[in-house]
């Protein structure tokens, strides 16, 4: 945080993004996405990293898609885009002429520590690209083009905001302070929501379909996959992620969702069963996701709004990076006019 105390009369710069690489579920939702709007007195940015997406295989024709249904959905829960910059990587070309520099500022062996490369590696063993490799410089690079202070994210990131903070603070000793260190904002409780099928794992967008909730799923589709959520078989409601994930998961996005401590929402349901714990579940989520499915539905109906949106915020982004670029070209030696 002691880069925050240096710029108490600056206002703070928020970053953060998701790659349209799927149906958006309840836990990037719960895990990020929610806590977006939590910044109202600071500077934000929220782009659909698409090019990180390319690190896997897409559908052309459903990556488009999918990404302006990101932008649909960032706005749909709440965050206003004439307050928030709300944006498509790709449209700003500094992300990718950043992460090129910063390439050359990262280790082979720190970035081979990294777990989502070992993860995705093991999924994607027929594709091991270089991109998937260099991914967390092109995260580092999103977050230090704009001299972001703080960037919310499920604790899955929390690795490749540390790696950022010490590409940046390479760099500075280099070359001067260039760039602002960022601190991840990543709360305890909802740091990684589960699969319901197999809650020892984090819920994915890339897993099969009945192992998430997606934040676009239709009320029936939230009460099949929730009755099917895998729990045990001790029949006791009580919050014990070792012993009990699968219904401690549940408890969770209960008790995040109706805005109520642990404490509570397992006595709102003592002497209840897992039958009573699922309606609960259920019924909170569906309360949470119809407001912004209607709101959705609406924002995606609108082309022509949606994409004036992404063209006037991508150029309100570019304006800023390029400050960082320019910075950065000239203290490396590039030569310029
Ligand atoms: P993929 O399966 O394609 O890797 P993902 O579902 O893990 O995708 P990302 O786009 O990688 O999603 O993540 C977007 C944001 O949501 C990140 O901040 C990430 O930490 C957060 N997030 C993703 N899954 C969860 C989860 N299960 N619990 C909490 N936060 C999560
Ligand atoms: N790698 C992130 C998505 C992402 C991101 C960012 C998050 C891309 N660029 C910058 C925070 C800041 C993920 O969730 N997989």
């Amino acid at each position: 945080m002691e880069n925050q105390a240096n710029n108490t009369e600056k206002r703070k710069v928020v970053f953060s993004g998701i790659q349209p690489s799927g149906n958006i579920t309840l836990g990037n939702y719960i895990g990020a996405l929610r806590n977006f709007s939590l910044f109202d007195d600071a500077d934000c940015l929220y782009c659909m990293a698409d090019l990180h997406t390319l690190t896997v295989r897409q559908n052309p024709a459903d990556l488009r898609k999918r990404t302006a249904s990101l932008a649909a959905i960032y706005v749909a829960c709440g965050l206003d885009p004439d307050k928030n910059i709300i944006y498509c990587q790709s449209h700003v070309p500094a992300h990718a002429e950043l992460a090129w520099i910063l390439n050359c500022f990262t280790y082979m062996g720190e970035l081979s520590r990294m777990t989502q490369f070992k993860d995705k590696s093991q999924k994607h063993a027929d594709n091991i690209n270089a991109g998937l490799f260099t991914y967390p410089v092109l995260m580092a690079s999103d977050i230090l083009l704009y001299q972001t202070n703080l960037v919310p994210v499920g604790g899955d990131q929390k690795q490749h905001v540390e790696i950022c903070r010490d590409i940046a603070q390479r760099f500075n000793s280099l070359y001067g302070d260039v760039f602002t260190i960022p601190d991840p904002y990543i709360p305890k409780a909802t740091a990684k929501i589960m699969s319901l099928s197999e809650p020892t794992k984090k819920m994915s967008k890339s897993d099969p379909e009945d192992t998430f909730i997606a934040v676009l799923d239709k009320p029936d589709d939230i009460r099949r996959k929730l009755k099917r959520a895998v729990t045990d078989s001790d029949g006791e409601i009580r919050y014990d992620p070792e012993n009990k994930p699968g219904v401690s998961n549940l408890l969770t996005i209960l008790s995040v969702l109706k805005k109520q401590s642990m404490e509570e929402a397992v006595s709102s349901l003592s002497g209840l069963g897992y039958g009573a714990l699922k309606e609960a579940v259920t019924e909170a989520v569906i309360a949470e996701l119809s407001p912004i499915q209607e709101r959705y539905n609406a924002i995606i109906s609108d082309k022509e709004g949606l994409n004036s949106m992404l063209k006037r915020n991508a150029e309100r982004a570019q304006y800023l990076a390029q400050k960082t670029l320019r910075k950065v070209y000239k203290k490396v030696g590039l030569y310029q006019f």
